[in-house]
């Protein structure tokens, strides 16, 4: 390409580059990206492209962008290759041609074929510099899934603008609902000593898409505004900025009095509005690129704007008039039991549909609301959130939650694609699917990172997090091609082994629906730590906080009857959605409870009875955990064995808690509906004593 102006910046041959070999087997570090050699013609295609690596400049300027994107290239090919590959008889370009062209999206990329006399070249185009790091790591992918280098053709452009991981880590370093270990964030050492580990973050981040990160929890400490954490958070900006990542921060709404010195943090105070205004600039100052500020406010204890008698857009409002344009503020729907101890007899899943519906039109052009996948609080099934399409006025945008707080923690696997996307292909009947209704927005995921060596504490939880950004990137991508992606990305590429693991991934959050929360029940968790069965908690303060506030269990039935003769839930769905979840013949059987009251002995479709119904569902989900292990055990073979290990280990966890969720869960429901158990179910082995004397005082991520 030097006729056209480009010049060979790096000439990389990519066999030079050798990569040291994982000091042990493996660990996991390297998640998705591991490279691991091609074998067979996949490898000889490979050897014989194995590319020239070019980036173009400009009168002499390289964007680190592109930078990045040639080294990945470079790691990624050479390891693909190692050992196989002297560089004499290549024949292969990469070019990275991207820079900013007008009237394209930003963020799209091209993968194009060309000739050079007798070499084969490919080049990556795109809308901005920071394309061709999506558009590397696209290459490497298919690469690495045995696409042919010389029919590659790619052409992407992400479905929605933002992208986001919002982290629930604290400044001391404890993850609020983090199973990981310890924050991935080390603030002490901030700014004058970054953590290799946040390049590696950035690298798995940008090769999934994800392009935004709140770094604090939305349960937010003020002093992350102050200057010196300023400070730690533009370093921080300038090392992901050439990832395509910006930085957001979570904001206390009470800032201005915590650390400011007012005396309020009214949001229609001038002091107030000027207070936020500056800090905005300051940051600005700082970090150019700040993406804007994430805000729990009025919601479990958080101060918020009702403080002072304003609303949530007066709130939203007044922190978007001072980021400006330069920013942007996601303020989270999130809202219920504004202080704690104040009572709201509203049924806790109406709640924010009922604050914000009245809202709509109200908030500022750069405000989002971000709004959880269902209306109670990322259970393992919900329905969708009735203000997807209720706010037409409103840039909505989708929170999933990553880390499993509800969903088993860090035991086993829970792949939670299957769950995202039941919400995203979800027709709210007002505007189009819930995917159809962010798309113009995006969607957050709170992290499962941690300090872990493998970050996300079992194996199997980092496909949640690539399964996150591939959907956000692409909704229209399956659960079941990103599982597969994943696999051979992580495991091995070999059909047989791949599919079993596949297998396992699909169904397994399924499961876990079936031994902790069948049939449209929720909430049944232990208090505080989440951890385990504890459906007979009703004695809590607030009557939300209790399990049997969502279970309704007596001796006559179950479900919580969010019909016409109950808290009519079901009027925040359009009247078609209602009528047909209104009666249980015609509800999708999997909400049959969130929405219904029923009768022990009531006939489903299926022709079994209520109780019959749920012991089974209770013993598929044993059943298949228990199926699970041996398929993972029979896998010894293609798995290297710290990895098998560590899982095999997982997995017996796993079985040992859905066992554990079954009989606790049917010893509290026979304590009150006297009920034997239907004929062949193994009988509870321990008194709903016994299992209700248990506890945690170790469980983490409180
Ligand atoms: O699921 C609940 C969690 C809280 C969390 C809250 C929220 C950050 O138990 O730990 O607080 O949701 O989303 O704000």
């Amino acid at each position: 390409m030097r006729g056209r102006g480009l010049v060979n910046r790096l000439a990389m041959i990519v066999a030079a580059v050798v990569l040291p070999a994982p000091l042990c087997a493996e660990d996991g570090y390297d998640l998705w990206l591991r490279y691991a050699p091609l074998e067979g013609e996949a490898l000889a295609r490979l050897v014989r492209f194995n590319p020239e690596i070019r980036i173009n400049d400009h009168a002499g300027y390289v964007d680190p962008s592109l930078e990045v994107a040639a080294e990945e290239l470079a790691r990624g090919l050479g390891a693909m290759v190692k050992g196989a590959a002297d560089g004499k008889d290549a024949d292969g370009i990469i070019e990275l041609a991207c820079e900013g062209l007008e009237g394209v999206n930003s963020e799209r990329f091209v993968v194009k074929p060309f000739r050079e006399h007798d070499r084969f070249g490919l080049r990556v185009t795109g809308g901005d510099y920071g394309a061709c790091v999506y558009g590397a790591f696209a290459i490497l992918r298919e690469l690495s899934l045995g696409a042919d280098p010389y029919t590659l053709a790619l052409d992407e452009t992400p479905a929605m603008p933002l992208r986001m991981l919002n982290h629930w880590d604290n400044p001391d370093g404890h993850v609020e609902r983090g199973y990981a270990g310890r924050s991935i964030f080390e603030w002490w050492h901030l700014p004058e000593k970054l953590d290799p580990r946040m390049i590696d973050y950035a690298r798995a981040n940008a090769s999934i898409g994800i392009n935004a990160v709140a770094v604090n929890n939305v349960n937010a400490r003020a002093f992350m505004l102050e200057p010196r954490y300023i400070a730690k958070l533009a370093r921080l900006a300038d090392a992901w900025r050439p990832y395509g990542i910006r930085v957001f921060l979570s904001a206390r709404f009470s800032a201005p009095r915590d650390i400011g010195g007012l005396a309020t943090a009214d949001p229609l105070d001038p002091a107030v509005q000027a207070w936020w205004r500056a800090k905005a600039d300051e940051i600005y100052a700082a970090i150019p690129d700040f993406g804007g500020f994430l805000v729990k406010a009025n919601s479990e204890g958080q101060p918020g704007p009702q403080d002072y008698g304003r609303s949530h857009a007066d709130g939203a409002n007044m922190l978007a008039a001072a980021l400006g344009e330069r920013g942007t503020v996601i303020w989270r729907a999130f809202v219920y039991a504004v202080e704690y101890g104040a009572e709201d007899s509203t049924d806790r899943t109406m709640q924010a549909y009922a604050e914000l519906v009245p809202l709509d039109g109200q908030f500022a052009d750069n405000v989002i609301l971000q709004v959880k996948n269902g209306p109670l609080d990322f259970q393992p099934r919900e329905p969708f959130h009735p203000l997807f399409g209720a706010m037409p006025q409103t840039r909505l945008m989708l929170e999933a939650q990553i880390t499993r707080e509800y969903l088993g923690q860090a035991t086993g696997i829970a792949y939670l694609a299957p769950m995202w996307e039941e919400v995203l292909e979800a027709g709210t009947g007002r505007g189009g699917t819930v995917a159809q209704i962010i798309a113009p927005v995006g969607m957050a995921g709170v992290a499962n990172t941690g300090s872990s060596r493998n970050w996300t504490g079992t194996h199997f939880d980092a496909a949640n997090w690539y399964a996150f950004g591939r959907l956000a990137w692409n909704p229209a991508l399956t659960s079941e091609q990103i599982a597969r992606e994943w696999t051979a990305q992580t495991f091995t590429r070999d059909a047989a082994p791949r599919e079993a693991v596949v297998h396992m991934m699909l169904t397994s959050r399924e499961t876990v629906v079936d031994y902790t929360a069948p049939l449209g029940l929720a909430h049944l968790m232990g208090t505080g730590h989440h951890y385990g069965p504890a459906p007979w908690v009703c004695d809590l303060e607030r009557p939300e906080w209790n399990p049997c506030y969502y279970h309704r269990a007596d001796a006559a039935g179950i479900g919580f009857d969010r019909t016409a003769t109950g808290s009519n839930a079901l009027a925040q769905y359009t009247p078609e959605i209602a009528a047909q979840w209104a009666d249980p013949p015609t509800i999708d059987p999997r909400y049959l409870l969130w929405f219904h009251h029923l009768p022990w002995d009531h006939r489903l479709t299926s022709g079994r009875r209520l109780w019959e119904e749920l012991v089974a569902t209770y013993d598929r989900g044993v059943s298949e955990t228990e199926a699970r292990k041996q398929v993972w055990a029979a896998l010894v073979p293609h798995i290297d064995p710290d990895r098998h290990a560590a899982i095999a280990a997982d997995l017996a966890i796993q079985s040992t808690e859905a066992r554990w969720w079954r009989n606790a869960s049917l010893a509290y429901w026979q304590s009150l509906n006297r009920l034997p158990l239907p004929d062949g179910a193994a009988p509870v082995p321990e008194s709903l004593a016994a299992y209700q004397a248990r506890t945690f005082p170790e469980a983490p991520g409180q």
